[in-house]
């Protein structure tokens, strides 16, 4: 099922014809308007018309959080004021928050890009969407919000929190389709279950859950305690919001919404763009945002891009589900770690319940991580034995995947703090 088979499936040739005229226009456009780019490109000595191919983007300097945090607030808008008819900012977790502004075409464009999302997801009018996102200035709330409304589906904007309610309206409004954090939706599978209701008897089919990294072990478990089909969708508020990628059907990789928004991957040292299936960093043109357009956006996941056709016949680039991001990926005792390596690691135990927390020290020098994970009740009240037994398990487990020594600690069971939004997966206690 498509949303817009026009736009969906092109032939590459189009595709890429419609990517070069839109990347030309945008160059011209932020070039005349956005003083910032014109320095950057004038020292990088690019004026617009030598963007003749889709190769010349190379040319083009990249932007960066940075960049947006150095032009706060509005700095970088390619519109007078009067045009912006939205706001959202995204939490730094230092300093200002960036902020985008969105005209009312890039509201049309996000409406449109999240339409194609939900119905790849598999949902369509006539469905109950419970919108569990945050509402307010993250964009995964309003986002979804406007993309479920776009194909004509009831909407439920609850937003974040309140699980009891959330629990209540899954039942009796009879929700079809959940929207929310992977770690937020197997929270609430927890707790319909400690109130004794099975997701089997809820008519509850799609969940289209992002925001954060997740594995496909988790999506397993969601998939298995909701009693639904889980869908990956991606987006960043800087290009967007959610809407930048969704998965299909064929849960091969996420469709990248290549008509708006132009991937590349680079390698994340060097900048150097790297070939088809090669893994390394994203990188974003917006080819059709108004307020805010972005020339190739450094967007720090990492993952993998292919054009090879996927099953569903969209013919848009795929990117591979995203394992972590290159500035939040750990680096412990010299090893990179991504906190979706020990996940994976722990749902293959099954005694350990897919909550954890990683503490990361640095003792007389070395990095010691620590890992917090919960048990089940029965496992939490066994003898200190059978503890120890898990404890070992789970520790030959993560050491065999990460290649370095660590500590686990069993909790008890709801120790660990829930999120309702993004999940707080590591604490790093390390100095400078
Ligand atoms: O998280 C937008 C969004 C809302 C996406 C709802 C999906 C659903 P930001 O708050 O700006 O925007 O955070 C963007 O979150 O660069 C990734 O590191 C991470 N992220 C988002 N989706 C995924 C995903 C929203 N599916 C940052 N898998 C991104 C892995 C994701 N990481």
């Amino acid at each position: 099922m498509y949303w817009n088979e026009a736009s969906e499936c092109r032939s590459r040739d189009e595709l890429e014809a419609l990517q070069l005229a839109r990347l030309q226009g945008l160059v011209e456009r932020v070039y005349r308007q956005v003083p910032f780019y014109r320095e950057k490109l004038e020292q990088a000595a690019v004026r617009p018309e030598d963007i003749r191919s889709l190769e010349d983007l190379r040319k083009i300097p990249f932007t960066t959080k940075a960049d947006l945090r150095d032009n706060y607030p509005f700095g970088l808008f390619a519109v007078p004021m009067d045009q912006i008819i939205r706001l959202h900012a995204s939490t730094g977790t230092t300093g200002k928050p960036t902020v985008v502004g969105y005209t009312r075409n890039d509201i049309e464009i996000w409406s449109e890009v999240m339409a194609r999302t939900l119905v790849s997801a598999g949902a369509h009018k006539g469905d109950i969407i419970q919108v569990a996102y945050g509402y307010g200035l993250f964009t995964g709330g309003l986002g979804v919000h406007y993309g479920a409304e776009k194909i004509g589906a009831a909407v439920v904007p609850v937003s974040t929190g309140n699980t009891s309610r959330q629990i209540t309206l899954l039942q009796d409004f009879g929700t079809t389709v959940l929207c929310s954090t992977p770690s937020y939706a197997l929270y609430l599978a927890e707790a319909a279950e400690e109130r004794g209701i099975s997701p089997r008897d809820l008519p509850l089919r799609a969940g289209v859950f992002g925001a954060e990294p997740w594995t496909e072990d988790l999506r397993r478990e969601i998939e298995k305690k909701l009693h639904v089909s889980a869908i990956d969708i991606y987006g960043l508020s800087e290009i967007i919001g959610p809407g930048v990628a969704a998965e299909c059907e064929a849960k091969d990789g996420l469709h990248i919404m290549e008509d708006h928004f132009l991937p590349e991957i680079v390698d994340p040292e060097t900048g150097e763009p790297l070939g088809e299936d090669r893994a390394g960093e994203l990188v974003i043109t917006t080819l059709t945002k108004e307020g805010i357009p972005l020339l190739r956006y450094r967007v720090r996941d990492i993952t993998r891009l292919t054009r090879a056709r996927c099953r569903c016949g969209r013919t848009t680039a795929r990117m591979e589900r995203v394992t972590g991001r290159s500035d939040d990926m750990l680096i412990v005792r010299g090893v990179n770690v991504f906190p979706s390596q020990i996940e994976s690691a722990l749902l293959r135990i099954p005694e350990a319940a897919p909550h954890y927390l990683i503490y990361v020290d640095r003792v007389k020098a070395l990095d010691r991580l620590e890992i917090h994970v919960e048990v089940s009740e029965e496992m939490f009240s066994d003898e200190i034995r059978e503890r120890a037994g898990i404890e070992k398990r789970i520790k030959a487990e993560v050491e065999s995947i990460l290649g370095i020594a660590v500590t686990i600690k069993l909790v008890e069971p709801k120790s660990i703090t829930r999120s309702e939004g993004k999940a707080v997966r590591v604490i790093d206690r390390r100095e400078g």
